[in-house]
């Protein structure tokens, strides 16, 4: 049996039950064979087994009171995923889906990703299973206070540095990071996406779906196009898919849908600034339904997402797809309906939105597919950036940081193209990505010796 069947089979037996966390390694680790081939010493010092097993993992209770003056429990979590390159780096998602699978696939992903963006970032992810939605402020402060009560003990600056998520955003972070500074005494660089006043770095509301249509700009310049006059669909309606459909505006190309998990809007009269700054008022604001778009503009449609197995936003027709809300959100059903109408560029905003069978289908038709850990690497980017920033206390310029953006996105194109170039893969961003992300961690794995 090959090394890499091998050890596939040793992680499987070690996780049982973690459907997305094997999906995710499965998709990097196919990517692998011909550098197994090229580099033997990876298989000597099992760098698969290691690299797939969390340096630490930390479970925890998060008691608060609810505005009845209920008590509620929730379960926190951190996933201390790897170490390699820097600081464990990476988001916290508050969601009543999240379980340690979920969280261990963003982990993992993260490494990966992070490592593409070559800034000195190791990987991570947590979170918990607590749903913000219909909670008031004060019920948020109280949760993210007891959360951060116990999370405290195992992050800082130079050792776990997290970030927002699906439902994680300014609020959020502003409230955990006024709990860590009241009980550590220290005003640090623990967390990024901060407020512009306290720390932040400008830009990093903007820098994911800013980064993800950087990516595309740049998959459709090497096939000699570009993404002006195109029809964009986009899905979500949180921070990316707000900020994609801004940077879609800026380049000239045409956003059409939103979605969240109520259904999608359909505008063919395109979603534009205007329209956009009602969005995020009602998204970020009045905390609205995306079905409420319908309502205040007449030239869109609303279809709530039903039952049908098939995602009725994925039949719109357009040029190019964004998805922007979560995991496994296109599967094989979707991803053929999209080739069927003539879908010739996708960019991941989501952490892997696309099924293996859709990824599968998407890399057969040979269409422009940037995936996840390339292609919405621009905000953990930015986040460095921010910590840059932090541990210099200095602040760079809105222009700055967009430059160095705009510059690591073009990187990581140019990298993970080179990457699959040389090893036989050439055009593929998946393996291109897989291969260059995971190189800089087996080397630095091997260089550190066996922790
Ligand atoms: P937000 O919480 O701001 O928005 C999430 C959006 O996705 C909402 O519209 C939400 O709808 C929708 N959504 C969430 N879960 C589901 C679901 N199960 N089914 C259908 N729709 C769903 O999160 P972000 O915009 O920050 O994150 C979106 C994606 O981007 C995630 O996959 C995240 O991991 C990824 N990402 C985020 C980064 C960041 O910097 N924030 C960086 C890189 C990737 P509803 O309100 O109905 O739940
Ligand atoms: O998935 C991701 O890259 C994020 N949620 C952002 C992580 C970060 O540390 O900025």
């Amino acid at each position: 049996m090959s090394y890499l069947d091998d050890a596939l089979q040793t992680i499987e037996a070690m996780n049982p039950h973690e459907p997305e966390f094997m999906q995710s390694v499965r998709e990097v680790f196919d990517s692998l064979e011909s550098v197994l081939k090229k580099h033997p010493e990876y298989a000597r010092h099992r760098i698969l087994e290691r690299v797939a097993e969390p340096e630490r993992t930390i479970t925890f209770r998060v008691p608060w009171e609810d505005d009845q003056q209920k008590t509620r429990i929730n379960r926190g979590y951190r996933v201390e995923f790897s170490s390699a390159l820097g600081p464990y780096k990476g988001g916290l998602r508050f969601h009543p889906s999240v379980n340690l699978s979920i969280l261990k696939f963003l982990g993992f992903e993260q490494i990966f990703k992070n490592s593409l963006t070559l800034q000195p970032i190791g990987g991570g992810k947590g979170g918990s299973n607590f749903n913000p939605k219909g909670c008031s402020d004060n019920e948020v402060m109280r949760f993210c206070q007891s959360f951060m009560t116990e999370l405290s003990r195992h992050i800082g600056p130079d050792t776990d540095v997290p970030a927002g998520d699906i439902g994680v955003g300014g609020r959020e972070i502003g409230y955990l990071f006024g709990q860590y500074k009241r009980l550590r005494n220290e005003f640090t660089g623990v967390l990024t996406g901060k407020g512009l006043d306290w720390g932040g770095s400008l830009i990093r509301p903007e820098a994911t779906g800013y980064g993800v249509v950087y990516f595309a700009a740049e998959m459709a310049q090497a096939r000699g196009t570009s993404l002006e006059g195109k029809d964009c669909l986009v899905s979500g309606s949180g921070n990316v898919a707000q900020f994609t459909v801004e940077k879609l505006n800026h380049l000239g190309a045409r956003p059409i849908t939103l979605s969240d998990s109520g259904g999608f809007v359909h505008d063919p009269d395109g979603i534009d600034l205007d329209k956009l700054k009602w969005v995020m008022e009602l998204k970020n604001e009045r905390r609205g339904r995306i079905s409420e778009y319908a309502d205040q503009f007449k030239s869109a449609t609303y279809t709530p997402r039903g039952d049908t197995s098939a995602n009725p936003l994925w039949q719109v027709n357009g040029d190019c797809a964004f998805p922007c809300a979560t995991q496994n959100e296109i599967d094989g059903e979707d991803a053929a309906n999209l080739l069927a109408n003539n879908i010739s560029l996708i960019s991941e905003g989501a952490n892997m939105p696309s099924t293996a069978d859709a990824a599968h289908q998407f890399i057969e038709a040979k269409i422009a597919y940037g995936p996840a850990k390339a292609a919405n690497a621009g905000g953990v980017a930015v986040s460095a950036l921010e910590m840059a920033q932090n541990g210099a206390r200095t602040r760079w310029s809105r222009e700055e940081v967009d430059d160095k953006l705009k510059h690591i996105m073009t990187n990581i194109h140019a990298n993970a193209l080179d990457a699959a170039e040389t090893y036989g893969r050439s055009g593929n961003y998946v393996d291109g990505a897989n291969i260059a992300g995971f190189l800089r961690v087996a080397n630095a794995m091997l260089d550190q010796g066996l922790v």
